[in-house]
């Protein structure tokens, strides 16, 4: 029995730009529950997790920009794709922008012993507050999973860490903070960045990320930020960078992670409609879904 949970993250706290708390509507809209009801036996679609959206916000000037709200947010998100994965149904999480990772994962990985997690996304998100450029938390998800950073993003869901550092591999990366490159280097990240993409070619990329992962971890999650694409493919995002993966590239990824059988709960993240044309990135999205989840084209 296949079951798919679908759970809406309107969280737009952990950025600047207003409108992608809109995501998960965007995303509905684009036609997600049609597109994916045939690829399960049973599919649910659970609504938005409640963020509310205040307008006022705290601390604007801190390098943990609106920290309380999003830990807060966050553990609520944790509860119930904790809840999902009990109920023995395959979580899927819209967001948001790119904090809400703190919360899946921590939903997520008290599952699991050895939880492996794709990032496929333009940057790294391995920031702390000592590290940000910016003081936004989308920036920051993955460090704080790896146990990095403020204690009320490392410790939600009352363990720490979510993931080890040799269960991750970061593919489309094309913008990193110079701290975040000691990171990676300090850690031995696996990343692919876009040189490895562009040369190696996305089918040996999933095919190494698959080898590099398959033995060694219990599940996979697969955290997809849309600005892992080139902005020309999916231009609804709050923090675009060119140059990046391409719309049959993505497809192909997916794909593949269909076929390989290794993934286990995923989010698509960073849709932000008021920056889109005619909803195009969320289209995008709720396509990829469809590879993922093992639409064929035949
Ligand atoms: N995202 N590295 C930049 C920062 O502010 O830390 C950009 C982060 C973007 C985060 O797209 O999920
Ligand atoms: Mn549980
Ligand atoms: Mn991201
Ligand atoms: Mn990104």
């Amino acid at each position: 029995m296949k079951k798919l949970s679908i759970i809406g993250m309107p969280m737009d706290l952990g950025q600047m730009r207003r409108g992608v708390d809109m995501g998960p509507s965007a995303i509905r809209y684009a036609g997600i529950n049609e597109r994916l009801r045939v690829l399960f036996d049973e599919i649910e679609d659970l609504g938005d997790i409640a963020v509310g959206r205040p307008e006022v916000r705290i601390d604007p000037n801190s390098n943990l920009r609106n920290l309380e709200l999003v830990a807060e947010k966050n553990s609520l998100l944790a509860d119930e794709v904790d809840k999902i994965i009990e109920s023995g149904s395959f979580p899927l999480v819209l967001g948001g922008d790119h904090s809400i990772a703190i919360g899946t994962l921590a939903g997520v990985s008290k599952h699991y012993k050895n939880l492996g997690v794709i990032w496929y996304d333009a940057h790294g998100d391995l920031n702390t507050a000592d590290t940000s450029p910016s003081g936004n938390i989308h920036g920051m998800p993955l460090a704080a999973s790896l146990g990095l950073g403020h204690e009320m993003l490392t410790q939600l869901g009352g363990y720490t860490p979510k993931v080890k550092p040799e269960n991750i591999v970061i593919i489309g990366a094309r913008a990193l903070d110079d701290g975040e490159k000691d990171l990676i280097k300090e850690l031995g990240i696996k990343v692919f960045t876009m040189h490895e993409v562009d040369r190696l070619g996305m089918a040996t990329v999933i095919e190494e990320t698959v080898n590099y992962l398959k033995d060694k971890t219990d599940g996979v999650h697969l955290s997809l930020d849309l600005d892992g694409l080139d902005p020309t493919d999916a231009p609804g995002v709050g923090t675009p960078v060119t140059g990046g993966i391409s719309y049959r590239e993505s497809h192909l990824a997916m794909e593949m992670l269909a076929e390989a059988k290794i993934i286990t709960s995923a989010e698509f993240v960073e849709v932000n409609p008021i920056l889109d044309e005619k909803n195009k990135t969320a289209v995008a999205a709720v396509a990829l879904m469809g590879s993922l989840f093992g639409e064929k084209l035949l």
